[in-house]
């Protein structure tokens, strides 16, 4: 069923090289590679339906509707939520989260009002509530680490015990790869009258979500990361809260009625999306969750599970330093942070490079994690996707031995 060799003849950007190399792609949680299903789906709009949405009473232009609706019925299939009502397109993960913060967060907090994320968050789910602390004098606090891997859950308790109005935290760390257990934070957070939104940019494209089990208020992710056009985010919200929730951005199309000094609001989800929406990324997104449907979600988490057991077990053997789990897999996910001794990251990733395989380095994103917790400058990372195979991994710890020749000059 889950044939590796069969799913990368459908990635063109495999059949390439990088600097003469044979392209090793080792950085999915930045960006994933797309299938040509993905590329056809956005160049067949472009060619033979290209209009706008929700304005034209013509064929084409109701075509190009129905596709972009279509997908966000997918992609509420995609996580079970309700409908497509639940679903709102932003941009990205990023602008979903901050887009929370200004709307539901403005209506919704005041001055002295907590707000709880943890200390593995991406800046993404950090710097638009420092934002808000800023603007409304919100409280921010964090929920404490655990070895530097896991969410302290004692300390999650006592936090709560502060009755914060938000708990916010991320499903799957881009840096650890830590999968935290989203429906248990969520029942507590719950129990204590918080509200709670998950940043599930590095879960989604990876295992099954479900939000009506989690029972998650808020969920935002990214469609770049899970083989679909970059531009194009999700932002699910449960009903009632999205139907209180004022727009943030005014324009056209999220409007019933406009006079001139007043107006009213489209119904869900179209009263978040003004103005000319990303036709093409709502069409691209819809073909990539097509081909993960295809593959089936557990078999996606099923693989990179595998993969991640097995670089693990490559990397202790090369005498790697790797954060975070190392040998709780049901708790991680197919993200890697390392660190060679004598070398740092950015090196590392140059060498990758010069071999054809591409791994991220630096902060991640993640710097008050990264410099502050792990305390170093920067980590190097590998992750994986579903055209990921064993003998990359092969690859990277050879360019792991090439590094310390290189750079270590050892006698
Ligand atoms: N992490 C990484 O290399 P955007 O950029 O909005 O699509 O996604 C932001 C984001 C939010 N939360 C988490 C957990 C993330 O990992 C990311 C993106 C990339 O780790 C780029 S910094």
């Amino acid at each position: 069923m889950f044939d590796v060799d069969e799913i990368r003849k459908d990635f063109p950007i495999l059949q390439t090289k990088m600097n003469g190399k044979p392209l090793v792609y080792l950085d999915s949680a930045a960006t994933s590679q797309k299938p040509i299903q993905v590329i056809q789906a956005i160049v067949d709009y472009y060619k033979t339906f290209n209009a706008n949405i929700h304005r034209g009473i013509y064929a084409i232009s109701e075509k190009a509707t129905e596709a972009y609706t279509e997908s966000k019925e997918k992609v509420a299939k995609f996580i079970n939520a309700g409908s497509y009502r639940n679903i709102v397109y932003y941009r990205s993960t990023t602008e979903a989260i901050n887009i929370v913060a200004r709307s539901w967060g403005e209506q919704n907090l005041k001055q002295g009002d907590h707000v709880l994320i943890t200390e593995m968050e991406h800046h993404s789910n950090m710097v638009p509530w420092q934002m808000l602390a800023r603007r409304k004098g919100v409280v921010l606090d964090y929920v404490k680490l655990k070895g530097s891997a896991y969410i302290d859950m004692d300390d999650l308790n006592e936090k709560l015990s502060l009755k914060p109005k938000l708990v916010a935290f991320t499903h799957v760390s881009n840096v650890l790869g830590t999968i935290n257990d989203a429906k248990q934070i969520t029942k507590m957070a719950h129990e204590e009258g918080a509200t709670v939104l998950i940043d599930g940019a590095q879960s989604v494209p990876h295992m099954p979500i479900d939000v009506k089990s989690i029972d998650c208020d808020f969920l935002a992710f990214s469609g770049h990361k899970m083989l679909g056009p970059a531009g194009i985010g999700v932002l699910y919200g449960k009903e009632d809260i999205l139907e209180k929730m004022e727009p943030v951005l005014g324009g056209g199309d999220m409007i019933r009625t406009v006079s001139f000094y007043s107006c009213s609001w489209n119904e869900l989800p179209w009263k978040f999306e003004a103005g000319t929406q990303n036709i093409e990324g709502g069409i691209g997104l819809g073909a990539a969750i097509d081909y993960l449907n295809k593959l089936g979600m557990n078999a996606v988490r099923e693989h990179e599970r595998k993969l991640t057991s097995y670089a693990l077990k490559r990397l202790d053997e090369a005498n790697v330093k790797v954060y975070g789990i190392k040998t709780d897999l049901d708790h991680k996910a197919g993200v890697i942070s390392f660190n060679v001794e004598g070398i740092h990251a950015h090196d590392l990733a140059q060498i990758f490079d010069s071999e054809g395989i591409a791994i991220r380095s630096g902060h991640h994103c993640a710097m008050p994690l990264v410099n502050e917790l792990l305390k170093e400058p920067a980590v190097a990372r590998m992750s994986f996707y579903i055209y990921n195979k064993e003998e990359e991994v092969d690859k990277a710890i050879e360019a792991v031995e090439k590094a310390r020749r290189l750079l270590l000059r050892k006698k």
